[in-house]
């Protein structure tokens, strides 16, 4: 007893503050682990937490203003966590103006909580309770105050200015990360330079002059009805595939089997923008921008995508999704994409809600007079729902029997696939009815992954389900498939592909020459093919035919990774350099059209046409 009180803290507050500190050091932890950081990386924990320890220096002594700032700290980084389970990365001030959308989307916020996430707020409990028993706390003497800022505010202000230093330290590091987020929005970045302009004028002229259209031209180009149909959270993992001798999507396998080409190899694309982006980067093929959603940020610009170049060519350009027109910013940026006429929920008849609003078998069904009243060549383009996590659906719609190991996360998913594609079969059996379907082309695709890497379970039912190790490759990997009825097609397309490449690829079926400005390729065409990512696995790196190359998530070349895919063995990285500057090269060029906001003036130059296209 004697020895303890050797060792007994002089000051009663100093004991206080190491509480506090303690509890710092707890959230801080807590927070970098579940976003990510590597084990490396535990430095810029000591960063964070001295940040919050000077706050409590300065602040302590008004006590109200102490608890204010922290509370906003700390919802800060909820909202960080909770976006970086959903989307992999931080929150950006870019995403403000999505904030009116957390409404809608209540449940899939609650699904992604966990009970674990109250440690964030242990700092804030324990201020609280040591403040209530104590009454305003003196916590530090002068000096000790005078010191710890002495040695606190120099460690934040070397940390943030030494970044060449701690490379990595703007990904990771709470702080850090949110100061350079704002400062990145610097108008200066949106000049476009002539040097890039010419760049991309002749990387375009090139592509159009490479362009060979020597296969599949034109083998749609008489059909009326083009319909293209974003299907929510599809992974390929999924098609042509059984649950305990179920076949998951009967109808998808069926139509894959006839009439049809089916590119295995082909991959998710998105940004931070989920849904809009897997939208964007198909309808304009352009990569999304990864600070905020493009859908948003860029809802004044002229785009010149799908939907415009088939008006362009005689079709009328239409929308149709079963959710509030104001998500994802839809009902502002449809009319700059193209779409002459848009429809929402608004539109339809609500029967039994799935998850976020319309059933897919009610979407479908109420979808198909609005397609039987169209007169002309038109261009459809449809979103689907109910395969949204996370994946509830009603008792009496879950018709495939899991093992009780899969009634989770994982079995839902199949369950909701299940759902989708039986609404799926009904709408082509319709489109035979009404006399729709022998004169249309018929696209579908996956808009991204379902089965992410953060829920242990889901990932262990995943792998248990594949036979093998889940990884971003196979997390990436949606099914496309292109329909022609009565083509008398049947054919596997392995190379790889994108999002951004099906533009190009629908162009070419639809017997239109490209003359216009597009990042991607069109993959009937095209030798090899090339996916450059930006979420998940961050801009650097790449899928291609042969191999997988992940950029470290510091950002430095070196300390990332690549693999062979066929014998999954690592390669040497430097046999990914070139790859890995063109999948930079190319993002940045994009980045900087959607910026500038210069695809009109970039296509217009391209087909030496003054002002043809001028968009209201
Ligand atoms: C909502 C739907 C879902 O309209 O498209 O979007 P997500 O959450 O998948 O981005
Ligand atoms: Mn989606």
């Amino acid at each position: 007893m004697k020895q303890f009180h050797k060792f007994k803290l002089k000051n009663e507050y100093t004991k206080y503050a190491l509480i506090l500190i303690f509890t710092y050091i707890i959230k801080v932890m807590y927070f970098n682990f579940s976003t990510g950081m590597p084990l490396d990386k535990i430095k810029y924990c000591i960063v964070t937490v001295s940040v919050l320890v000077l706050l409590l220096t300065l602040l302590y002594k008004v006590r109200r203003g102490y608890i204010g700032v922290s509370i906003l700290i700390t919802f800060i980084m909820f909202g960080d966590l909770l976006y970086y389970r959903y989307f992999n990365d931080f929150l950006s001030v870019k995403l403000m103006n999505q904030a009116t959308f957390v409404g809608s989307v209540t449940s899939i916020i609650l699904s992604i909580v966990k009970v674990t996430d109250l440690l964030l707020f242990v700092d804030i409990i324990a201020f609280i309770m040591i403040t209530k028993s104590k009454g305003t706390l003196q916590l530090f003497n002068h000096k000790l105050s005078f010191i710890l800022t002495l040695i606190i505010l120099p460690t934040i202000i070397l940390s943030i200015s030494f970044t060449s230093v701690w490379t990595g330290i703007k990904k990771y590091e709470f702080f850090n990360y949110h100061v350079y987020d704002l400062i990145s929005l610097d108008p200066e970045n949106n000049v476009m330079t002539s040097e890039i302009h010419n760049q991309l004028i002749d990387d375009m002229r090139q592509l159009h002059r490479e362009s060979t259209y020597g296969d599949y031209f034109g083998i749609a180009k008489d059909k009326k009805n083009v319909i293209v149909i974003q299907i929510e959270s599809l992974q390929n993992a999924m098609v042509n595939a059984f649950y305990n001798g179920q076949e998951i999507t009967p109808n998808l396998n069926k139509i894959i089997n006839q009439d049809s080409l089916y590119f295995s190899n082909y991959y998710q694309m998105i940004g931070k923008g989920n849904t809009s982006d897997a939208e964007f980067t198909s309808l304009n093929s352009l990569y999304a921008i990864t600070s905020g959603n493009t859908y948003n940020v860029y809802e004044k610009n002229s785009f010149f995508g799908l939907p415009w170049i088939m008006r362009d060519h005689g079709y009328t350009a239409s929308s149709y999704h079963g959710f509030e027109a104001s998500f994802w910013n839809r009902v502002n940026i449809y009319p700059q994409i193209g779409f002459e006429d848009s429809h929402f929920d608004t539109d339809y008849v609500m029967g039994e809600k799935i998850g976020f609003g319309l059933d897919d078998h009610d979407f479908f069904e109420q979808t198909i007079p609005m397609l039987k009243a169209k007169e002309g060549k038109n261009f459809n383009f449809l979103v689907t729902l109910s395969s949204h996590k996370p994946f509830d659906l009603p008792e009496d719609k879950k018709w495939i029997t899991l093992d009780e190991e899969d009634e989770n996360f994982f079995g839902h998913y199949i369950q909701s696939v299940h759902y989708f594609d039986d609404a799926l079969g009904k709408f082509i059996e319709d489109l035979k009815t009404e006399g729709l379907y022998e004169d249309s082309i018929i696209v579908l695709y996956g808009d991204h992954y379902a089965v992410g890497m953060e829920d242990d379970l889901a990932l262990e039912r995943m792998e248990n389900f594949l036979g093998e190790p889940y990884t971003y490759e196979e997390m990436f990997n949606i099914p496309l498939i292109v329909h022609i009825p009565g083509s008398g097609l049947k054919e596997t397309k392995t190379i790889t592909g994108g999002q951004i490449d099906l533009l190009p690829t629908l162009m070419n079926i639809l017997g239109i020459k490209n003359e216009y400005l597009t990042f991607g390729r069109d993959l009937l065409n095209s030798e090899s093919g090339f996916v450059a990512a930006q979420t998940f696995m961050e801009k650097g790196s790449f899928i291609d035919d042969e191999k997988v190359f992940q950029i470290s998530r510091d950002g430095v070349f070196e300390n990332s990774i690549a693999y062979d895919r066929d014998t999954h063995e690592p390669i040497d990285i430097e046999q990914c350099r070139d790859e890995y500057e063109r999948a930079i090269k190319a993002i940045n060029l994009s980045k900087k059209v959607t910026e500038t906001d210069s695809v009109l003036d970039i296509v217009n130059e391209l087909q030496n046409k003054d002002s043809v296209y001028e968009l209201e």
